[in-house]
């Protein structure tokens, strides 16, 4: 194997936001672009010679492009063995598993998860480490510094790699492995559920379902599982082929981007269970017939209902939530008396917890669940809790939800983005806030009485890492909360979140709307960073 280094140029962008890279396709084309972050990577890390590496993606725009120049790298830098999931698909959860399952040194997945792709919409990679999980933020800033000094990078010369042939071959001392994008995801799901309850409940009709895999990554997963394995009929995967746009739609599973089977569960012709999942198959979302199930909601019924599955029958060691995420599954927590962590923004956070066995389940409000069985957020493992959960209890999505709010209370969420906005303005709110928040606790606004006003902080308990700068929080004396946070994944301007909760232990106030029932607190948050006043706009671009 001929190996060259080439000169490049410094790239000075090239910092890794809450999960990656993410850049437009144009920006990751530039010449030397991808070539610079991956050997960036590859700088940083110790001891991999001869170890092995996953590679896979979404199947976005640039997928296989990008997957080609990989190799070269990884092959050049003395990689062993390149396990290469088959067309250059592996979902994020199936690459965490794979990761874990064969022991290798770490993954490069290419995604920018969400958001848009094709030739003028966003590409992404991230580097996940050897328990399956992202890298921690001490790497992901190793990373950046490297690469804003870097003056070269290895690449092998070899042919182009035949992606589609499952098979093993060898090139010199590396081997490249091309395996089914499935198999391996299936098998771990099939050992956490209970896959003939769930399959004799589909057959029977007691659950009739629609999965939107939104033209991404899941489809093949989504057919393989719930058309193959359990049985549903195969017009129950809607927008099954994964496509290199995505069929233009933004796969990102919320009731605005996903608002087909949003319709489809709010029509009279509703099936009893409804999801989708986002491009590269980390995110779901939860209906059943009339219902949408908030994410928070979904994180705190599925830990109040864990002993009901498999693979959780003996209870669970803990629990954890993103900050902005609602206190739904703080309340199951206290209620089964095991500790609830509360993290930055990031799935990356949770895997300290999850490694030292300190939590079995987390989840966040950006649409993402997960356990101990993969480092990652995973949008089908939480479609077939559901599933499995349903089929235990034989009660509908509505029963099983609004009998979680009469026992724990319902905490009233909703979460408004302003995307796309001049950096300028999102940068002077961040400032005016930070001047505000020491002087909020003890002020009365109306009904709320700020409790504590202050920019989260993270401590991780497991490595003793310090993450600062996470989100302004300011919490009510009855449990209310505003947080302000700007998003890191974004690709355009910069785009600031508002999360709004509210607590409700009274039933006959369940079922209001969350944008009344939380109108107060709407214009609290105005008050204080004035979105609307600075940007003109009169409403948030979405809201979940
Ligand atoms: C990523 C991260 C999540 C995070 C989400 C939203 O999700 O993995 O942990 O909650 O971004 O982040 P932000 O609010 O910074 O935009 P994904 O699905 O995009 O990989």
């Amino acid at each position: 194997m001929h190996i060259k280094t080439i000169l490049t140029q410094t790239y000075h962008d090239q910092n890794p936001g809450t999960s990656g890279l993410r850049k437009k396709v144009s920006v990751f084309k530039q010449q030397h672009y991808l070539e610079n972050f991956v050997q960036s990577i590859f700088d940083v890390l110790p001891n991999f010679q001869g170890k092995s590496l996953v590679i896979g993606g979404d199947g976005r725009y640039f997928n296989r492009e990008a997957i080609q120049i990989i190799i070269k790298i990884a092959a050049a830098n003395g990689f062993g063995e390149l396990i290469i999931g088959q067309n250059g698909i592996l979902s994020t959860p199936a690459a965490s598993h794979i990761i874990r399952k064969y022991g290798a040194f770490g993954g490069l997945i290419l995604s920018a998860s969400h958001n848009p792709a094709g030739e003028h919409e966003d590409f992404g990679i991230k580097y996940n480490v050897n328990n399956g999980g992202p890298a921690p933020e001490k790497d992901t800033l190793a990373f950046f510094e490297r690469s804003k000094v870097l003056e070269n990078y290895k690449i092998a010369e070899l042919p182009e790699l035949n992606l589609d042939e499952i098979g093993t071959q060898e090139i010199d001392s590396l081997k490249i492995t091309i395996i089914d994008s499935v198999n391996d995801y299936e098998e771990l799901m099939q050992s956490l559920f209970d896959f003939d309850l769930i399959k004799q409940s589909i057959q029977n009709g007691f659950i009739t379902l629609s999965f939107d895999a939104m033209s991404a990554v899941t489809g093949n997963y989504a057919k393989r599982i719930l058309v193959e394995m359990l049985g549903a009929p195969e017009s129950a995967v809607q927008n099954g082929t994964p496509l290199e746009d995505f069929g233009g739609h933004h796969p990102d599973p919320n009731l605005i981007h996903a608002h087909e089977l949003a319709d489809l569960m709010f029509s009279e012709n509703a099936p009893t269970f409804g999801a989708a999942s986002d491009g590269d198959g980390d995110r779901n979302m939860i209906m059943g017939k009339g219902i949408f199930v908030t994410p928070s909601d979904s994180l705190a019924i599925l830990a109040a209902n864990a002993t009901l599955i498999p693979a959780y029958a003996t209870g669970l060691k803990g629990v954890a939530r993103s900050m902005p995420t609602s206190q739904a599954v703080d309340r199951v927590a206290a209620n089964y008396k095991i500790p609830c962590y509360e993290t930055p923004t990031g799935w990356k956070f949770f895997g300290n917890l999850l490694d030292a066995d300190k939590i079995t389940l987390c989840g966040e409000e950006s649409f993402g669940t997960g356990s101990q069985h993969v480092r990652e957020k995973d949008g089908l493992w939480a479609v077939l809790f559901w599933l499995n959960l349903i089929a235990r209890r034989r009660q509908s999505v509505e029963e099983i939800v609004h009998e979680h709010w009469r026992k724990f209370g319902r905490d009233i969420y909703s979460r408004h983005d302003y995307e796309a906005v001049d950096s300028k303005v999102t940068n002077a709110i961040m400032v005016s806030l930070r001047k505000q928040i020491t002087t909020l606790a003890g002020q009365v606004f109306g009904d709320f009485i700020v409790k504590y006003a202050n920019e989260f902080c993270y401590h991780d308990s497991i490595d003793g890492s310090t993450s600062a700068n996470q989100g302004f929080r300011i919490g009510f004396e009855n449990g209310s909360r505003i947080v302000f946070r700007l998003s890191g994944t974004g690709t355009v301007g910069a785009t600031l979140r508002i999360y709004i909760e509210r607590f409700e232990p009274d039933v006959s106030k369940h079922h209001q709307d969350p944008q009344i029932a939380l109108s107060e607190l709407i214009e609290l948050a105005e008050q204080f960073c004035k979105i609307k006043q600075l940007t003109g706009l009169a409403e948030p671009t979405v809201i979940t």
